[in-house]
């Protein structure tokens, strides 16, 4: 039995050392995938939403969310984030932020290329661009995510992928420590990675059958044709065509449809007549396979570094899914153009898909896609009539084999017109070829979900059958008994990550504080800027200027000319060796500042009414406007009665005023003071008030920036504002005052 952690505090830090400790002890306490439990018509505060799942327990709420009393509505659809910061213990802090913003399908990006080791790896090696997958990292990060579903309240799906010629060992791997989900796609290997064709489609058999067995939900990999092709738009075909081979593989190993889920992407972006392009497509790949899962994932062909594009064609991608379906909902972040994911965008994506999916709540039930429109019919028939072309000419040339050497596939041409462009790869050649060995007619493999003839004595074939299991014949598998599962720590005794944890633990420990975006403390910044000079010279002197804020390995990560002439906008990454001892930092209490309906409600019950004007001889008004005025949030938005008097009026006149109109506060403002003359008004003020024998019925506040609440108080007031005063500060007061 693995040693049980204790839940997660949301106040305190995971505690990645503890879930270091005992991992060879860890087993995941489920297998399979987990999709949300939908509620229709669920009600939240005073709304009726539906197409929405059950609550979680702990989440950040959208910005806007404290408007509506704080609600976070979970969209129906499982969202998912790629995360990628190379490193385990980084990952699991970067799931556990993501997790709070709404995503329950975690996917690891793997290191680059991994697909070209031919053999599982042990340990936490530091990856490039993602993750080396071993044993011990999927460990780690089912383990994380046990406590991370706690904390959250809703189970998580752990994500990565079956390919290479390692993909049957990782796929048994997967099994083994609860990986729920993962891509699998023989087509994957084949054009992408130049793996033979026979040998991947021979792997893909065994590991789609342990998948299978595993109930891991499997997603395709036509997403990546569209990623590669010369004309996004070209491919339509070809992607059904993709889904298609993978689909019926699948269900001819054994993998049951509902774990099918077919990757897809709308291919285009704008200044592309996207949606007029896309929708079709949408729709004429779930007339086709409706009876699998849709996995929608955001273009990726056509972004760039600008997280505003990224926003745009991922709010209109979400769209596409309104409209039609979507069983996962993917995000990508704009670093998937510079390559860094990094947590912040992260979440962004996650929050990005939630609120594109809240707020197209039900816009298909409104808004009912014309399959009478004759674009959109011919269209949708067209694509259609094109893949199945396709799919014929393939099996009359041959069959699929035939077809790959033929280059079929990424052709820049729509088919059937054909560039002679597409990724060709011969039968006799590519990774690992010529290693498939026929079965010897003895060949027996006394293991579970083993795909193929495997020769088992009678009385052995599986309990599916009411007989023994096979491996009761070798006294068990790891597939049914946990504990011959094996585990193997780290091979590399300094590239792992309890020694990179070592480097930062005395840091953490005393809780220093350094930026991050990458890596734990690795003291990242991104700084935003505008320079008014042309595309060039502005990231040259990005550059200069961030040698000047003593950033080092500066970069410019994304640049946007605003004009050619007049400026440019930039963000500049860069090194800050800064850390901040929180102990030496001197924190103000935040105020205490009362709900708008408190307020609203203690006013209009009193009528409550309040005297305003600057004082002295200060004809600067901006800021007492901004206390009072219903625009910019002061206090006329709770219905108080103001009585603004205007500037540098005399405090006779204003403590006149308050008598007059029965108000309940007195606001004077000085900003400009010369010879203490704030000082002095405040104290005329509260001599005055006094003298008229109205000091009981009247609360006297000051603000300027030269006011502070002490002084204020010091010199006969009730109460001082100083710079950044927001109307609800003095609204929250004045109530509070009164109530005292
Ligand atoms: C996504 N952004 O799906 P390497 N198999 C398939 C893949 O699509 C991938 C791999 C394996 C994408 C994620 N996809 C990238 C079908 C990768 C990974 O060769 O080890 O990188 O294989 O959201």
């Amino acid at each position: 039995m693995s040693h049980r952690l204790p839940p997660l505090d949301p106040n305190v830090k995971l505690d990645i050392e503890a879930l270091l400790d005992g991992l060879s002890e860890y087993r995941p306490r489920r297998h399979g995938w987990t999709w949300r439990k939908q509620v229709p018509d669920q009600q939240m505060y005073e709304f009726t939403y539906h197409e929405t799942s059950e609550p979680v327990e702990r989440s950040i709420p959208l910005p806007a969310a404290h408007y509506f009393e704080n609600i976070d509505p979970q969209p129906d659809c499982v969202i998912t984030t790629e995360i990628a910061s190379g490193r385990p213990e980084d990952d699991i802090r970067r799931m556990r932020m993501a997790a709070w913003h709404g995503a329950d399908h975690i996917m690891v990006i793997r290191t680059a290329g991994q697909s070209h080791i031919d053999g599982l790896l042990e340990g936490t090696p530091e990856g490039v661009g993602g993750i080396a997958v071993t044993r011990k990292q999927c460990r780690l990060s089912r383990r994380a995510l046990d406590l991370i579903e706690d904390e959250v309240g809703r189970p998580i799906n752990y994500h990565s992928y079956v390919s290479g010629v390692a993909g049957p060992e990782i796929a048994v791997m997967f099994a083994e420590e609860g990986v729920n989900g993962a891509h699998q796609d023989p087509q994957y290997n084949v054009l992408y990675r130049n793996i033979n064709m026979y040998r991947s489609f021979v792997d893909a058999a065994v590991a789609k059958h342990i998948m299978a067995a595993a109930d891991i939900l499997q997603i395709d990999g036509a997403h990546n044709a569209n990623a590669t092709a010369v004309k996004a738009w070209k491919v339509m075909p070809e992607l059904l065509v993709q889904h298609a081979i993978n689909c019926a593989y699948s269900v001819a190993v054994g993998m049951p449809r509902q774990n099918i889920a077919l990757s897809t992407v709308p291919p285009d972006a704008a200044p592309a007549p996207c949606m007029r392009m896309d929708l079709p497509y949408a729709i004429a790949l779930r007339d086709l396979f409706g009876e699998y899962k849709m996995r929608a994932q955001q273009n990726t062909r056509y972004m760039e570094s600008d997280g505003r594009d990224a926003t745009v064609s991922h709010v209109m991608n979400l769209m596409i899914s309104r409209l039609t379906s979507a069983d996962i909902q993917s995000t990508i972040t704009p670093d998937e153009g510079r390559n860094v994911p990094w947590h912040y965008n992260n979440v962004a994506a996650v929050d990005t898909a939630k609120q594109s999916l809240l707020g197209m709540d039900g816009l298909r039930e409104m808004v009912k896609i014309d399959r009478e429109n004759p674009e959109l019919k011919s269209r949708v028939r067209e694509i259609k009539e094109r893949a199945v072309l396709f799919l014929e000419a393939m099996i009359a040339d041959g069959g699929y084999f035939a077809g790959v050497e033929d280059a079929y596939f990424v052709d820049s041409g729509e088919y059937p017109e054909t560039n002679d462009d597409g990724i060709a790869r011969c039968s006799d050649g590519g990774v690992a070829e010529g290693t498939i060995v026929s079965r010897a007619d003895d060949y027996m493999a006394p293991v579970c979900h083993h795909f193929g003839e495997n020769h088992l004595p009678e009385g052995f074939r599986g309990r599916a059958f009411q007989e023994a299991a096979p491996c009761d014949l070798i006294g068990g598998c790891t597939l049914c008994d946990d504990t011959k599962v094996p585990f193997i720590g780290d091979l590399d005794s300094v590239d792992n990550a309890e020694t990179r944890l070592t480097q930062t633990a005395e840091e953490r420990k005393r809780g220093l504080i350094r930026p991050e975006v990458e890596w734990t403390g690795d003291g990242v910044v991104v700084v935003t800027m505008f320079l008014p000079a042309g595309e060039q010279v502005a990231e040259a002197a990005a550059l200069e200027l961030g040698r000047a804020m003593n950033l080092t390995d500066c970069e410019v990560i994304h640049k946007r000319v605003m004009h050619p002439a007049e400026g440019t906008h930039l963000e500049l990454k860069g090194r800050l060796d800064v850390a901040i001892d929180p102990a030496t930092l001197v924190i103000p209490e935040p105020p205490e500042v009362l709900t708008d309906e408190e307020i609203r409600e203690f006013v209009a019950e009193r009528n409550l009414r309040v005297v305003a004007a600057t004082v002295g001889s200060d004809e600067h008004s901006v800021g007492m406007r901004e206390i009072i005025d219903i625009k910019h949030g002061g206090l006329e938005k709770w219905s108080f009665g103001v009585t603004y008097l205007g500037t540098s009026v005399p405090i006779d006149k204003v403590l006149d005023a308050a008598i007059e109109h029965a108000a309940s506060a007195v606001l004077i403002s000085t900003i400009i003071t010369h010879g203490e003359i704030h000082r002095v008004m405040m104290e005329k003020l509260a001599d005055l008030a006094a003298e008229k024998g109205v000091r009981d019925k009247l609360l006297l506040i000051a603000g300027g920036t030269q006011v502070t609440d002490e002084l204020a108080r010091e010199w006969g007031m009730d109460a001082g504002f100083g710079r950044r005063t927001k109307g609800l500060d003095v609204a929250s007061f004045i109530v509070k005052a009164m109530r005292e």
